[in-house]
């Protein structure tokens, strides 16, 4: 495979209006019987150049008469066809087979179920076709099968016909909405089906249909509860309405990504349907609204306005992205939900840019599109967007929305429209901000504040900067929204003449009115606090004193805030103890902070993120060289000893917490969400000091739920508490055989820092609920793995060993899954010498194989070079 440049986009020289499929479904040998109608674009004489891969073609026919073998050629990429025709009816006949599809993208048979994933490029495994976004037809699908082994026939749009020819019947589906091919669904299989209605506010029934594997219909409630949701939340706040009499979900076990968005029947991964109280943590409910809202918030953000080319993926993933964490947040906590959002972007998103994967939102350059599915295109995209909304407001965002839809609906079109329509619908100049699509890298910005008692205001001055990226030498200043708040030492809030900046210089100095004489004591300074709400994607170099960190974290009036000031105190005194080789050392005004908090009455989620660490990967980003070892100590040095500083008051918190939980059985509601998160996060602090294994046994025993049974199995793995093996054991005889909660299981021991884990990882392989055949078991197990700092950098070289052994073995079967594994070795410029050379060695060992799929071709000749 060749590169493809966002700059050389040119239109298609054909378009297809209309095409019928037929599917004959057989395990080795289904037969596609694709029929377009084809238009040629403009006066040109190219010949029709049709994508398909791993295809047999049987036949072709060119408006009823056989294509002469002059007149077409096909290679592993493509038919051409040389016609002079402008509008012809072309037939084509092939062949697949679905159950040596192990790369799960086209059509697969797995578990005894016909499914497809077509985005980006997989419905060129289907059939030959100009395999683009921006080509939209209208789909007809006709599927045969047999009728006893699969008795539910499903695609895109409404069911218009159904018969029955011997032991095989017959469904037609008819989808009147042109769509690119990535939004093709087949689904065939024998399913138990949650059914329900949901009446739009203009007054029209939709049904809905949930598919799940027999005997799971206990676990599908919540996933039909999000979805009724999502579709109200999308009516009251953006006024965007269904459109289909139909709307249906189906659940698999074998899936790359989480789901997909296909046009009225969404396929997705099992984990994000599948929920109950016995084998789903809260945070798992959580994730199940928020990708149901994410596929059908797609409906408009993707399917009715779709992209012109994949760069502009995140013109709908980031859009969409945004939309769902709106819904979570608007449905639960948004301060939590904000701060989980945060998180991911600062220990992946900050990583990426810093990788030799860096790209902007919006790509320039691509090899294998598979790769793109990034955090970067995805919630740094968000990201972007949400800076939108914060310039514009949210009047003045969904105005700038009214006119994307108005304008675009029905056409495949750019991020370059999108921002186009914000403007024009507000009036304002998005020249510069148009920087945030095109550059990659995550900018930093400098702030100093100083006090002016006599003139009363503040001189805010922020200095930007953004470090080069691959292919990126020089960049231009960002438009970067900065939400400030300010405080006196006491905590009381300051009212400042403005709460958003706009930084758009590389240096500029903001001074800040507000009503410091009241607030303030003569020999006081106010506290300011920047980048509220974590208002752009930027790091923050700022020296603070740690006393006005304290006061951030006890008082701030942005909860995100609020948890970004227990975060920099945390790491402040990692990264000091680090630089001065020494071990980290609590001193008396954080445990004394802390302490304060835990004993608040403050949200008890918001209580459990900010006495919760930075993670390794976050403290990471800080270090050209990465100090595995030192960053490793620290931290588990600085857990220990705020348990054991705050163990008395730990306790009984947890005790009170216990109590209130106990008092009722389980619920889903957002108190007892809160709760749980609190008691647990103490869990994991308690396991620390408190080494009797018979409590957490009887802790475990207490449980009635998966939050709760989940919390004290990583508690006890995570600490080599006396009781972890026992309990590990426990859970492995309870759940055996339950795949989805085993995951749980995989994940938990390969996150454990044991000097042991590598084995373990090895050991856990051969586990009968493993299997290398399924993504989402590779997720849990390995990827997990490459996410444990000390055991995957192991020192020895053996994580690396085992994590490339299976990349290579991916490589043949599943290079989609391969390509996100081998993300852990793209940095491997960023640790210490012995560590590099292991790392290099694992990528020169891939590189050397001798069919290494496009997907993993990329990212090691990127990383190498
Ligand atoms: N479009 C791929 C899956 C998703 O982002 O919804
Ligand atoms: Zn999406």
């Amino acid at each position: 495979k060749t590169a493809k440049y966002r700059k050389d986009y040119q239109a298609p020289a054909f378009t297809i209006e209309q095409v019928d499929l037929t599917f004959e479904l057989d395990p080795q040998q289904t037969r596609v019987t694709n029929t377009m109608v084809v238009t040629r674009q403009g006066t040109h004489d190219e010949p029709l150049v049709l994508d398909g891969e791993a295809l047999t073609l049987i036949s072709l026919t060119l408006d009823g008469d056989p294509v002469s073998a002059d007149d077409y050629s096909v290679t592993d990429q493509q038919l051409t066809l040389n016609t002079d025709k402008s509008r012809f009816t072309l037939t084509v006949v092939n062949d697949i087979n679905p159950s040596e599809n192990k790369a799960l993208e086209g059509l697969y048979l797995a578990q005894n179920t016909y499914c497809t994933q077509c985005e980006a490029e997989g419905f060129r495994r289907i059939t030959y076709y100009l395999d683009r976004p921006d080509v939209l037809a209208k789909f007809t699908t006709t599927v045969i099968a047999d009728k006893q082994q699969y008795p539910f026939l499903l695609s895109n749009g409404n069911l218009i016909k159904r018969d029955q020819q011997g032991d095989k019947h017959i469904a037609v589906w008819q989808d009147p909405f042109p769509k690119p091919s990535y939004l093709f669904a087949l689904v065939a299989g024998d399913f138990d089906v949650l059914r329900d209605t949901f009446t739009t506010c203009e007054g029209r029934t939709v049904e809905l249909e949930l598919f799940v594997d027999k005997g799971n219909l206990d676990r599908a409630e919540h996933a039909m509860t999000s979805l009724k949701n999502a579709m109200r939340w999308d009516e009251q706040r953006f006024g965007l309405v269904y459109d289909l009499d139909i709307y249906m979900i189906v659940a698999v076990d074998f899936f790359n990504m989480g789901a997909m968005e296909n046009k009225g029947l969404n396929v997705f991964n099992a984990k994000y349907v599948l929920a109950n109280p016995a084998t789903a943590t809260d945070q798992d409910f959580l994730n199940v609204e928020s990708v149901i809202g994410h596929e059908y918030f797609h409906n408009w953000t993707g399917n009715r306005i779709t992209c012109r080319d994949w760069f502009q993926l995140s013109l709908k993933e980031g859009l969409t992205v945004f939309r769902d964490q709106e819904f979570s947040s608007d449905l639960g906590s948004r301060a939590v939900n904000r701060i989980q959002d945060v998180k991911v972007i600062r220990s992946h998103q900050f990583t990426e840019d810093a990788g030799p994967m860096a790209h902007p939102i919006r790509p320039d350059k691509v090899l294998e599109m598979n790769n793109f599915y990034t955090v970067t295109v995805y919630n740094k995209g968000a990201e972007v967007i949400r800076m939108i909304h914060s310039l514009l407001g949210e009047a003045g965002f969904q105005k700038g929305m009214k006119l994307y839809v108005e304008r675009h609906d029905g056409q495949a079109v750019t991020c370059e429209d999108f921002v186009t329509a914000m403007e024009d619908a507000n009036g304002v100049d998005f020249t510069q901000f148009r920087n945030w699509y095109a550059q990659a890298g995550t900018p930093q910005v400098k702030a100093d504040v100083a006090y002016d008692r006599a003139k009363q205001q503040v001189r805010l001055t922020l200095r930007q900067h953004t470090p080069a990226t691959p292919g990126q030498d020089h960049k231009d200043p960002f438009h970067i929204p900065v939400k400030v708040s300010a405080l006196a030492p006491s905590g009381a809030v300051i009212e400042l003449s403005e709460s958003l900046l706009e930084l758009t210089e590389k240096e500029q100095t903001f001074v800040l009115n507000g009503d410091f004489a009241n607030k303030l004591a003569a020999d006081e300074q106010p506290v300011l606090s920047l980048f509220d709400d974590f208002s752009a994607p930027v790091k923050v170099e700022r020296d603070i004193r740690q006393q006005d960190l304290l006061v951030l974290m006890a008082h701030a009036p942005d909860p995100v805030s609020r948890w970004d000031a227990s975060q920099q105190l945390f790491a402040s005194l990692i990264h000091r103890a680090i630089a001065a080789q020494t071990t980290v050392k609590l001193d008396d005004d954080t445990v004394a902070a802390c302490r304060a908090l835990l004993q608040s009455d403050s949200d008890p989620a918001l209580i459990a993120l900010a006495l919760t660490l930075p993670n390794a990967a976050t403290l990471a980003d800080s270090y050209d060289e990465i100090p595995v070892e030192q960053l490793r100590h620290n931290l588990q040095q600085l857990k220990r000893q705020l348990a054991a500083a705050l163990a008395e008051p730990m306790q009984a918190r947890y005790d009170e917490l216990t109590e209130q939980l106990r008092s009722h059985s389980y619920q889903l509601e957002g108190r007892d969400i809160a709760m749980r998160q609190l008691r647990n996060t103490l869990l994991l602090y308690l396991a620390e000091v408190n080494t009797e294994a018979d409590w957490f046994v009887e802790q475990y025993q207490l449980t009635d739920n998966m939050t709760d049974t989940l919390a004290v199995l990583q508690a006890t793995a995570w600490t080599q508490h006396p009781a972890a093996e026992d309990l590990l054991q426990r859970f492995d005889q309870r759940w055996q055989g339950e795949k989805l909660v085993m995951d749980k299981w995989f994940q938990t021991q390969a996150l454990a820092d044991h000097e042991r884990t590598v084995e373990r990882v090895q050991q856990l392989m051969q586990h009968s609920d493993f299997s290398i055949d399924n993504p989402n078991r590779v997720y849990s197990l390995l990827a997990a793995f490459t996410q444990n700092l000390a055991q995957f950098h192991r020192a020895d070289g053996a994580g690396y060993r085992l994590v490339g052994e299976v990349i290579e073995r991916l490589n043949n079967s599943n290079p989609q899954v391969a390509s996100r594994l081998l993300s852990a070795f793209m940095s491997w410029k960023r640790y210490d010498p012995a560590r590099q050379a292991l790392m290099k060695q694992q990528l020169e060992q891939l590189q050397a194989l001798p069919k290494l799929a496009s997907d993993l071709q990329e990212k090691v000749e990127n990383s190498l070079s």
